[in-house]
């Protein structure tokens, strides 16, 4: 049952869903804009990994999930996080380093930082956390699925294997989200990875692989309907192939001297979040105007993160000061 998706999705989504998905998908790259503006200016310290040019990929997948649904992240997890929902002050403050009392929450309530609705920052061993929190549901019978997101070069990870073999064997309710913008750190993945269809690794773990288009938010979400349904209707586990792309390297610690970024401007003109305004506009779903204010919203959002963040710090530092 591997195949590449090419159905027409545009149909089966209702105007406001589009301009949640559009809003989401703008709040995951102004933040991680923002975010390198400040990791530039030496206001975040050690790591800071990028993510800009995949925001289809998530928002669509995550905006698939029922409300008990659990995601797992491995790298980019400020994305992830986002697009589940959580505030962006709390994401931002703790970007930034700083505790706050901020609960974060996803629009439709549940708190997200009660670990059990999203799980961050796990590297590799997000797969395997995925696997073992599906065979929880599982075990539980509990009607809700795990929705575990991960990029291409997880394919040369032994945690990645384990973990499909085992949702393959115990037919768990788990979605397996690969993000392939063909780079990992410091490599082309045709350095390290064998398969270059990425979805085509389901069949030898006995589960549907799908090969979408992961710069069409749209696209994805439908993907991710149909395997989640599957997951949560007992039918087992599902691999689903977003072939998207990061507009820069894995991170900042990536040198990216292997990367010549020939292509970037082929794939900046199919910009996820600029190809669904386009659309909007012209299916005369959303006029321009309306656009412009959500970019607006967002921006200011961010800006009031940041704030947020820098207040604490600031804070904090006095209180030191003091003591
Ligand atoms: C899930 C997982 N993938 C990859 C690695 C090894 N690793 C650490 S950072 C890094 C770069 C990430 O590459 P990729 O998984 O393709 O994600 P991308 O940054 O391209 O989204 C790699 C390969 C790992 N430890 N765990």
């Amino acid at each position: 049952m591997n195949r590449q998706n090419d159905q027409d999705d545009t149909q089966m989504i209702e105007e406001g869903e589009c301009l949640a998905l559009y809003r989401r998908m703008k709040l995951v790259r102004s933040f991680d804009d923002k975010a390198d503006e400040i990791f530039r200016m030496g206001r975040l310290a050690g790591h800071r990994q990028i993510y800009a040019g995949e925001e289809a990929a998530c928002v669509g997948a995550i905006h698939a999930l029922a409300r008990g649904d659990i995601v797992v992240s491995t790298y980019h997890e400020y994305g992830h996080r986002l697009a589940r929902g959580a505030d962006p002050r709390a994401a931002m403050a703790e970007l930034m380093g700083v505790e706050s009392e901020l609960v974060s929450r996803t629009d439709s309530a549940p708190a997200i930082e009660d670990r059990t609705l999203f799980i961050g920052a796990n590297g590799a061993s997000g797969l395997a956390i995925a696997g073992g929190l599906a065979l929880a549901l599982n075990y539980k019978s509990e009607p809700a699925m795990v929705c575990c997101i991960f990029g291409d070069e997880a394919l040369a990870q032994g945690a990645f294997h384990q973990a499909l073999n085992l949702a393959s064997i115990s037919n768990l309710p788990i979605v397996f989200i690969c993000e392939n913008n063909f780079y990992g750190m410091g490599t082309f993945i045709d350095n390290t990875v064998c398969q270059e269809e990425l979805y085509r690794v389901a069949d030898m773990y006995k589960m549907p692989g799908v090969r979408v288009d992961g710069m069409d938010v749209i696209a994805v979400y439908a993907a991710t309907i149909d395997t989640a349904r599957r997951a949560r209707e007992g039918d087992g586990p599902s691999l689903i192939e977003a072939v998207t792309y990061r507009y820069r390297s894995s991170a900042f610690s990536d040198a990216a001297d292997y990367d010549t970024r020939r292509e970037e401007p082929i794939w900046r003109e199919r910009d996820p979040i600029l190809n669904l305004r386009a659309r909007l506009i012209a299916e005369n779903a959303l006029a321009e105007p309306e656009l412009d204010r959500i970019d607006r919203e967002v921006g200011a959002a961010i800006d009031d993160a940041v704030k947020f963040a820098q207040a604490i710090l600031e804070g904090s530092k006095s209180d030191t000061v003091k003591n």
